[in-house]
């Protein structure tokens, strides 16, 4: 019996960021945190399928074969085991996916790859999740991965339970809540980043002297941006942004050893926002950074042009992307599977 489903599902950009972990195993944050899903100007399709053709499990990641016996890979695709015992398939199970942007240059490939792999997964099964309990699966797959499970902007809740039951999503507002809002993305490295983030997040929280100050304030400033968003203030989520961001990358640094994913082109697109925000007289754009130097200038669409002209100038910036804000996953049809692109059935 051949089960099986393709998806799309896009990057999310979090607002306020997700940065350690209460339950390493279990992936349960410190704190809760909040994004905005991206519209599929960056996406990743993933096709599924579980066959009694199949030999054994196979999984590909832009055209490479990935090798399951490597602990990372199988704990992220341990997600899939979850999925398949609760149908009570037996089935080995082909996983393929493509993105259309560079794997993990701080755009995070992971988000989408693993929302768009349950997403598929959870459909192939015929398994009838709501959000919130896709979300329990995908945030253990990779932790900021459930917030792509949902459009517009959505809240990761930490939950208070030790068995993480309780640690999912919730969608704040849907993309047509305020459709103005766009990221402008300046790629200023292509390249992999060094320190990924499950080691790099389990070293802050264990060094950082500054980190026990972060989950009490990320949990009040996720209350705050919740009322900036459905609000519509612009200047509280901009300045909650930067905040955060600055936030984060000051505890990275305060880890030992050090952690620097911001380069020089990175701290000019921030010097550059800022005179940007000053010279208008109020805030009209905020930058955050990922476990990368990528710079995501959070904006609405008026003011696109001119801050692509900015980042256009700016030593080292390598491209330009914008994406606006999108609606989660979604399910192709059986013709755009991409299995048979990379696997002979
Ligand atoms: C975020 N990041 O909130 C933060 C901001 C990077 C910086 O979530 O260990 O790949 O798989 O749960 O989700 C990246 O970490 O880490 C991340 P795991 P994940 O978007």
């Amino acid at each position: 019996m051949d089960l099986s489903a393709t998806a799309i599902a896009t990057p999310n950009i979090a607002l306020i960021k997700y940065w350690g972990k209460e339950d390493e195993k279990l992936i349960i944050p410190k704190n809760s945190s909040i994004s905005i899903t991206l519209d599929e100007s960056l996406s990743t399709k993933t096709s599924v399928l579980f066959s009694s053709s199949l030999k054994e499990d196979i999984f590909y990641i832009n055209g490479e074969k990935q090798d399951l016996s490597n602990n990372e890979v199988k704990e992220r695709f341990n997600i899939i085991n979850m999925l398949r015992q609760e149908a009570n398939v037996n089935e080995h199970v082909a996983v393929v996916s493509e993105n259309n942007f560079p794997t993990a240059a701080g755009l995070a490939s992971s988000a989408s790859g693993i929302s768009a792999m349950v997403f598929a997964a959870s459909k192939a099964l015929s398994l009838n999740k709501s959000l919130f309990e896709l979300g329990i699966i995908a945030r253990q797959g990779s932790g900021s991965s459930c917030r792509s499970l949902a459009g517009g902007f959505v809240k990761w809740e930490k939950g208070s339970r030790k068995d993480g039951l309780d640690s999912s999503i919730r969608q704040i507002a849907p993309s047509s809540h305020w459709p103005e809002i766009i990221d402008i993305i300046a790629i200023a490295s292509k390249s992999k980043k060094k320190i990924p983030s499950r080691s790099g997040m389990k070293q802050t929280v264990e060094t950082s002297i500054l980190y026990k100050a972060r989950p009490e304030y990320a949990e009040e400033a996720c209350i705050s941006m919740e009322k900036a968003i459905l609000s519509k203030d612009f200047e509280s989520l901009a300045l909650l942004t930067m905040r955060d961001s600055n936030n984060m990358h000051a505890l990275m640094l305060d880890t030992w050893p050090p952690i620097i994913y911001l380069n020089q082109t990175s701290l000019e697109i921030i010097g550059e926002i800022q005179n940007l925000n000053q010279s208008m007289g109020k805030l009209v754009a905020a930058y955050t950074f990922d476990a990368g130097p990528n710079a995501h200038i959070i904006t609405t669409k008026e003011h696109e042009k001119e801050i692509r002209n900015i980042l256009e100038g700016i030593d080292g910036v390598e491209s330009i992307i914008s994406a606006g804000i999108g609606n989660g996953p979604r399910l192709l049809g059986e013709k755009d599977s991409i299995i048979e692109k990379y696997i002979k059935l």
